[in-house]
């Protein structure tokens, strides 16, 4: 008989579906007693790894809002979502009871639909708030009202602020303003993602449960902060690395793994930007001639309408010569624990560092918005396993210049070794009685109510 009900309700955009949905499969077979309903909608739920899925988890898909004709933007996609949010969930919520035959218990939602509080406010149950970020990007808008209080509004104050570290703030006392997301002091406040931003963080304030994708020790200033200011802290990442699906083998349509088997060990750089960046074609010419010019193989992860971007025979020069392989999609988790890779071109979104980490892999950053720029001053500047572009975007010679940092220089060799001290450390969290793991029981205390 099923003890609890619970719902877990995904952001249908970019890879957030995917991480939570990583950790409700780690959830559902440690807890094989309780059901987990996930709730998204219908495409981010068919883009999900849903095989092999025990039986007490079920998929519930619940409407995109959108109600326009034409095929909405990402941003407008965002819009209509939200708008008709709160109904939505309403709506799946009903359907998820009714095929399961018990009331729901507790609601625990991506921190983005942080509209789903009210929604678990009306029904009288728990809210269990999770962000997939790094939470030091939570930080920073926890405490929004004092970065524009010190270093001010607008860019012109960012530049004034200079490379001034900001020590105002514990945690942030590595990082510049330059690292602070858009949204804080810059940009149209009503742009949808500094708009949730705000709100999420704000109603994250009445709440005295988070849980969140990282290891206790990454940052123990940070870990401090969290723990002190809620009661229930559940930092219990990777998430992807409880996954009950990962015995089995890898997908890989496009053959990557056996291509990267063909390489010596770590002698082949990555390229993947994730899954929302989309490259201007000025700077996506300036990767490709600095991959190209550099002499190091590389697999690149490039969506097909971008692949119509390169310099015109870009991609054939690289298959007949072998030198490169650029492909729509990789097993990127797998591909960073291949022995073959020595480097990570990557725009440090958070899931992609913590790959990078489990990898074993230097990175070279090029972060572009949200949580990426305090991620890649992370690596660069405080974990110290991966080189920031100086011209802080894509130009030939910097990508020449950072992959003779990584694979040819003693601070790269320095850096592969930082990188494997994390890696021991994250390994070491999610094994039995490591921290992930004895806080995932917890949260499962938490939620299921046992
Ligand atoms: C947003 O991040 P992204 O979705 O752009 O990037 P990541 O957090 O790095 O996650 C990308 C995931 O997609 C996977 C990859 C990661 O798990 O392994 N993937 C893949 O398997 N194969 C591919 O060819 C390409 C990608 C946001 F932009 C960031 O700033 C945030 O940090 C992040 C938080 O969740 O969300």
């Amino acid at each position: 008989m099923t003890q609890s009900h619970v719902a877990v309700v995904a952001f249908p955009f970019s890879s957030h579906a995917g991480a939570i949905f990583s950790l409700t499969r780690a959830m559902s077979s440690l807890a094989p007693s309780s059901h987990f309903s996930f709730l998204s909608t219908k495409d981010s739920l068919t883009s999900l790894n849903s095989q092999h899925l025990l039986s007490n988890i079920s998929l519930v898909p619940i409407s995109d809002g959108i109600t326009s004709p034409h095929a909405p933007s990402e941003i407008e996609a965002v819009e209509f979502f939200l708008k008709s949010f709160k109904e939505s969930l309403r709506e799946g919520l009903k359907t998820a009871e009714q095929a399961q035959g018990s009331k729901v218990r507790c609601i625990m939602s991506d921190l983005y639909v942080w509209l789903s509080a009210d929604v678990a406010d009306e029904m009288e149950v728990k809210w269990v708030p999770v962000t997939t970020a790094v939470p030091l990007d939570l930080y920073t808008h926890l405490h929004a009202d004092l970065i524009r209080e010190v270093v001010g509004v607008g860019d012109e104050a960012i530049r004034s602020y200079g490379d001034k570290l900001l020590s105002f703030l514990p945690c942030l006392s590595n990082h510049r303003a330059t690292d602070i997301p858009a949204g804080i002091n810059t940009g149209n406040p009503n742009f949808v993602y500094y708009m949730i931003w705000d709100r999420m963080a704000r109603r994250l304030l009445d709440s005295d449960v988070l849980v969140s994708n990282t290891i206790q020790g990454f940052d123990t200033t940070l870990d401090f902060y969290f723990q002190d200011k809620f009661t229930n802290y559940f930092p219990v990442g990777p998430f992807y690395l409880f996954n009950s699906s990962k015995n089995e083998p890898p997908t890989d349509p496009y053959g990557c793994l056996s291509w990267l088997d063909q390489h010596d060990q770590a002698t082949v750089a990555y390229v993947g930007l994730g899954t929302t960046i989309i490259l201007l074609p000025s700077e996506l010419a300036s990767l490709a001639k600095g991959l190209e010019a550099s002499g190091v193989p590389f697999l690149w992860s490039l969506r097909k309408e971008t692949q119509n971007l390169l310099p015109s025979g870009f991609i054939d020069r690289m298959n007949d010569t072998g030198k490169g392989k650029i492909v729509p999609w990789t097993p990127q988790s797998s591909v960073l624990k291949h022995p073959a890779v020595g480097a990570f071109v990557s725009h440090c979104g958070w899931s992609s560092v913590l790959e990078s980490i489990v990898g074993g892999v230097p990175l070279v950053c090029r972060p572009f918005f949200s949580d990426q720029m305090l991620n890649a001053r992370s690596v660069s500047f405080v974990w110290k396993f991966g080189v920031a572009l100086d011209e802080k975007c894509f130009t030939e010679k910097g990508v020449v210049r950072a992959f003779d940092v990584v694979f040819k220089t003693e601070e790269g060799k320095k850096m592969r070794d930082k990188v494997h001290e994390l890696k021991e450390m994250v390994t070491a969290a999610v094994e039995e009685n490591g921290s992930s793991r004895e806080n995932l029981k917890r949260l499962l205390k938490n939620v299921c109510g046992f």
